[in-house]
Formats: C-alpha cells, structure tokens, sequence
C-alpha cells in the first residue's frame, strides 16, 4: 500500500487564500490527495500535536495560534509521501527557507509558516488518527 503523509494548511494559510495554490502543487508533484476538510482545531487536539515542543518558550504562543482559525488538514497519498511532502514544504523557518518551496515562497514568520507536514511516517499514522475519524480514511 502507498504511503500517507497529515498535512495541515495552518490558519495564516487558509486566512490568505493560499488552498488552491498549495494542493496544487502537491497535486502537480504527483502526490494524491485522498482526503481533506477545513476544520478548526481545539486545544486538547493543538497540544497533543505540539507536544513535542511543550517546554519551548514559545510553546503557548503556538497553541494560540493554531487555534485561532480554521486549518485544511488533508491526507497525502503516493511514492515516499512523507518525505516528499516535507521536501515540497520546506525548511520550519520561511526566512531561511529557499524558493520554490512552499514556505519559501509564501512565508517569513517561524511561528506563522503556513503549512506543517508530518516528518516521519509513525508520525503521520498518529496523526491522521488525532485529526480524522476512522471512517474518513
Ligand atoms: P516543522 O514544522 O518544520 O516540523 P517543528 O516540528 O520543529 O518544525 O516545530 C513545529 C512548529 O513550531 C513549527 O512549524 C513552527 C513552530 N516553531 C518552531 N520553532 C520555533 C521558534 N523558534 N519560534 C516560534 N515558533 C517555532
Ligand atoms: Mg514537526
């Protein structure tokens, strides 16, 4: 079976229009996108997937933001999905992020950097479970 990537076009990208833009480009790399749904997501859910990062200074300060609009969580689909799709995102800081990627060409902000991609593939399991139900996919 192919691999799954999770996906997520965070509230500043959803807020600027940048949907279409995006999964067209996962979409033009070959990647399928086999299921989405722009939701919001709450603070269990926002600390459970940051909670790698819960003793950073700016841990708070990311859970805010994640919660404050909707997201488009979506499941990636294809050849090497998870690896592929972090390649197509990008470095985690816009600034240092080279063009041509999405958070190279549509961010400068480390806490507001668009889009997050899981970066392994137990990972990405988990985190489709934490973000869609088990009929959904
Ligand atoms: P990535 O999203 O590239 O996998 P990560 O898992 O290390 O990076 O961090 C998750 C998110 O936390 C990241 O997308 C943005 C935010 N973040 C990371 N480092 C930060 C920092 N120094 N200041 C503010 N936000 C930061
Ligand atoms: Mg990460």
């Amino acid at each position: 079976m192919s691999e799954k990537a999770f996906v997520m076009i965070k509230p500043d990208g959803v807020e600027r229009g940048l949907i279409g833009e995006i999964v067209n480009r996962f979409e033009k790399k070959g990647l399928k996108l086999v299921r989405a749904e722009l939701k919001s997501v709450d603070r269990a859910v926002a600390e459970a997937h940051y909670g790698h990062l819960r003793h950073k200074p700016f841990f708070e300060e990311l859970v805010e933001y994640i919660t404050s609009g909707p997201v488009f969580a979506m499941i990636i689909e294809g050849a090497g999905a998870v690896q592929n799709s972090r390649s197509l995102i990008g470095p985690t800081n816009p600034a240092e992020a080279p063009p041509g990627t999405i958070r190279g060409d549509f961010g400068l902000d480390v806490a507001a950097n668009v889009i997050h991609g899981s970066d392994s593939v137990d990972n990405a399991k988990v985190e489709i479970e934490r973000f869609f139900s088990k009929l959904d996919y």
